[in-house]
């Protein structure tokens, strides 16, 4: 297939972001992942079968070629006046991006296929491929000293998706070199120190990693974590590199229902119901309610705040998970 018409098919659904590479083994990276696992990096995320994340054929036995997307998600701080909230990172204020980069390549495929059958899987995130490499081979972006994918237009906040494909395409994007240079601001900032080293992240040090793991969080851990509800965005905001980029055209990432922010009260006493409601189809809700309201509590902690109602509704809370966050935090007081 003409790789023009895979763009131009892209730009009429709004996916303005595209590279296309071929399906060969990610051998760059592939040391780089063992390691990872050797020297306990790897997080409890990640598939640990090293062919798996850097082999499409092993994903997908037929293919040729992959069709990659980024999907901006930036918007701009919404303004709160509420002393008790916690923050959202940017990739959970709007529609889990899961969903909605799955619709846009479903779509891309249908106006494809009108063209020429092929067989294809779509993929974002959750696939053991890893996502960055293949956007970097897809020339997408370069990779930036936080780890992040890095376009000139959108920066750092892009989401990353593609197919994989059986169909040859006439040619691929060229990949881009990292344009750092000697900026390190993202290893200065990271609260966590989690950034040891340009390109190299140490996951279990990153706050976006603790407001995630169910692993238990002790006394340092959750003071860096401040009021981070879920992930974390510091690396991406201090970056020079994500000054003056173009805002998302994809109002699925609009924080309508967030406000980019949550309510601590509200996340303490809502019920499982109310919160599947009011949150559920935020990406930041895949590790359940309770992973939240421990995040909650921990913010609490860290503000210096309780009163009755809070109270209350944690010694009422039954979940063994909250149970030492819970006793922790209410000794304080
Ligand atoms: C596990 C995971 C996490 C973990 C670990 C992150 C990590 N850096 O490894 C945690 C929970 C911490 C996390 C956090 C976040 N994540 Co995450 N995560 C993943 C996941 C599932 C796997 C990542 C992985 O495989 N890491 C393996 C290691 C080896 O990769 P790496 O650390 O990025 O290392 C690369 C570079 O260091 C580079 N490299 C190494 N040495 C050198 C040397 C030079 C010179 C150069 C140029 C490069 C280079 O090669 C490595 C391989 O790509 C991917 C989805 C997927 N299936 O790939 C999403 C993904 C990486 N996450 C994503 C996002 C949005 C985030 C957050 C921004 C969310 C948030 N706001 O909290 C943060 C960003 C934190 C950060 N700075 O990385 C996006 C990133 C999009 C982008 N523009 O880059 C992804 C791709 C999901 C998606 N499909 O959109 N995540």
């Amino acid at each position: 297939m003409k790789v023009e018409l895979i763009i131009e098919k892209s730009l009429e659904i709004g996916l303005d972001l595209i590279g296309l590479t071929d399906a060969s083994i990610l051998n760059r990276i592939e040391e780089k992942i063992s390691n990872r696992f050797e020297e306990n990096l790897a997080t409890e995320f990640e598939n640990s079968d090293i062919s798996k994340r850097v082999n499409p054929r092993e994903i997908m036995k037929s293919v040729n070629s992959i069709i990659v997307v980024g999907l901006p998600y930036f918007y701009e701080s919404y303004n709160n006046n509420n002393r008790l909230y916690g923050k959202l990172a940017r990739s959970s204020w709007g529609i889990d991006y899961h969903i909605v980069i799955k619709n846009y390549l479903n779509k891309l495929a249908d106006k494809l296929l009108q063209y020429e059958k092929f067989e294809y899987s779509i993929l974002a995130d959750t696939s053991p491929l890893v996502d960055r490499e293949i956007a970097y081979k897809a020339g997408i972006g370069y990779y930036g000293k936080n780890t992040s994918i890095i376009n000139d237009k959108y920066g750092s906040f892009i989401f990353i998706g593609y197919l994989l494909t059986d169909l040859r395409l006439d040619k691929y994007s060229v990949p881009i070199e990292s344009q750092c240079g000697e900026c390190d601001i993202c290893l200065r900032s990271c609260p966590g120190k989690a950034i040891e080293e340009p390109y190299k992240l140490n996951p279990k040090k990153c706050i976006s990693y603790l407001t995630q793991t169910k692993h238990y969080l002790n006394e340092e851990e959750s003071k860096k974590m401040g009021i981070n509800i879920y992930g974390c965005d510091i690396c991406q905001i201090v970056c020079p590199k994500n000054e003056n980029i173009k805002e998302s055209h994809f109002d699925e990432f609009k924080p309508y229902k967030t406000n980019g922010i949550v309510d601590i009260k509200e996340i303490i006493c809502m019920s499982k119901r109310e919160f599947e409601n009011k949150y559920g189809d935020m990406s930041g809700a895949w590790r359940g309610k309770n992973v939240l309201t421990r995040n909650a509590i921990i913010a609490l902690e860290n503000i210096g705040y309780i009163d009755n109602e809070i109270k209350k509704a944690l010694e009422n809370n039954s979940s063994e998970f909250l149970k030492p966050y819970i006793v922790r935090y209410l000794s304080k007081f």
